[in-house]
């Protein structure tokens, strides 16, 4: 039997919001202060699941961190009851409220570099949660993401879930967003691509931040005992950066020996691509768009590089697109032309991820990509692997607890951190995960 790869996707928390936290993140600056529907945006991010099951793809989930995350509050100086603490910030720090609010764990391409079992020293699948150090709303996702990881790939046999790189700006780590890993087969020793901003060499861009450092790249490819000679390094365009290519995802997207990208997406992007074949033995599949074809501006607005690029039963690819690349009309052309290519990409679908694209999450933010192979893929946590029935649960749960609106002055209000207790109590017994919050200690 072969690898697969399943698409853990982020779960939609309750407190999904719009507080602009995001710098270098267009959308998230550009919605600020706009009413959220964390409801619609939760159910959106199941229909995507559940429409990969329907493709027969393995699918599985990670759940919403706690949030509000009043500890956090706590840790600058807050103190008080938890709705002494929230009150009290809203009033003086209302960023530090939205930053301990917001659900940006649902984006779970940040959870985690990942690396196949075919790659590693020790022949297990490796994680490293990202210190998202870059952000202080995600920055204080990276311990919970571990504590997940664990509960989810338990068995030391097939996994070792490592802990987060020191968090330090010098280190600072994204997880899958900056990391592509192309193969021939799932199940075939891979090639890591890794994307960095900058590096204690390159400076990076002028305006926005360079979230992902090469020096964290390369403590995370050493970690996971890959070999050197199977790992390339390339740098993000500092001036892509600066028109909102925040992480590498936003412009180039990987599938087994398909690269699908943008013309400015790395430095010095033709030797990349020469190293890139090399190591897959002169087997690159390269789709590179040029500016005449898709504007960067386009491509950043429309998200296309964050499609999903998924091998269907038959071998053929789809790419599972935002929706917005259809309301786009050099992009949607562009799309056209290119399926009458036949390059590589066999069909391309859209998914309405209206609530998320706002703050810059399209469908490949969403999910983190773990490649397992059978025996591993039993080992796992089974109660987060998608099915009809949990479709079903998990719609009901969404619509009984969630609010179908949220403005960013409510965050204070006390019923909020009630109602996304309950709602996280409960959907830790629907996902058979014992006590994983440390509010239920
Ligand atoms: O880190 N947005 C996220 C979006 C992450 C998208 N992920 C990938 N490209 N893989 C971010 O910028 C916005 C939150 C706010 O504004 O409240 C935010 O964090």
């Amino acid at each position: 039997m072969k690898a697969v790869e399943v698409n853990f996707d982020g779960l939609v928390g309750p407190t999904h919001n719009y507080s602009g936290l995001a710098s270098g993140n267009l959308a998230s600056a550009r919605n600020r202060e706009q009413v959220s529907n964390p409801r619609a945006a939760a159910l959106q991010g199941l229909a995507k699941m559940k429409r990969l099951h329907d493709l027969g793809l393995s699918q599985g989930l990670l759940p919403p961190q706690p949030r509000p995350e009043p500890g956090l509050l706590r840790q600058l100086g807050f103190d008080g009851s938890d709705a002494e603490v929230l009150a009290r910030a809203a009033h003086e720090a209302p960023w530090l409220l939205s930053a301990c609010c917001s659900a940006s764990a649902m984006w779970a391409a940040n959870a985690a570099t990942v690396s196949p079992a075919a790659d590693t020293g020790d022949g297990r699948v490796h994680f490293t949660p990202a210190n998202l150090v870059s952000q202080l709303h995600r920055s204080i996702e990276a311990d919970m993401t571990g504590t997940i990881l664990r509960a989810i790939f338990h068995h030391p046999e097939f996994f070792c879930v490592h802990s987060p790189l020191p968090a330090t700006a010098a280190l600072g780590d994204e997880g899958g967003a900056n990391h592509s890993r192309l193969c021939t087969a799932y199940s075939n020793r891979g090639v890591a691509l890794f994307v960095h901003g900058r590096s204690r060499q390159q400076p990076g861009p002028q305006r926005f931040p360079a979230r992902q450092t090469l020096e964290a790249s390369e403590a995370v490819a050493r970690q996971h005992g890959l070999d050197p000679t199977r790992v390339i390094y390339a740098q993000q365009r500092p001036d892509a950066i600066d028109a909102g290519v925040f992480h590498n995802d936003v412009i180039a997207v990987a599938n087994r020996t398909l690269l699908f990208c943008h013309e400015s997406a790395f430095v010095d992007q033709l030797q990349v691509l020469d190293q890139l074949d090399h190591a897959l033995n002169g087997e690159l599949n390269l789709i590179q768009v040029n500016e005449h074809e898709i504007s960067l501006q386009a491509a950043v607005q429309s998200y296309l590089f964050n499609s999903q690029l998924l091998t269907l039963s038959g071998g053929h690819t789809l790419l599972l697109a935002p929706q917005e690349c259809r309301e786009n009309e050099q992009v949607w052309h562009y799309l056209q032309t290119l399926l009458k290519a036949r390059k590589g990409i066999d069909a391309v679908e859209v998914a309405d991820l209206r609530q998320s694209m706002r703050n810059g999450g399209g469908p490949a933010c969403l999910r983190l990509r773990v490649v397992l192979e059978p025996k591993a893929l039993e080992a796992c946590h089974q109660g987060v692997l998608f099915s009809d029935q949990l479709y079903a649960q998990l719609t009901d749960w969404v619509e009984r607890h969630y609010r179908d609106r949220l403005a960013p002055s409510e965050l204070a209000d006390p019923a909020l951190l009630d109602e996304s207790r309950v709602a996280l109590d409960e959907l830790t017994r629907i996902l058979g995960l014992g006590s994983l919050y440390p509010f239920q200690h």
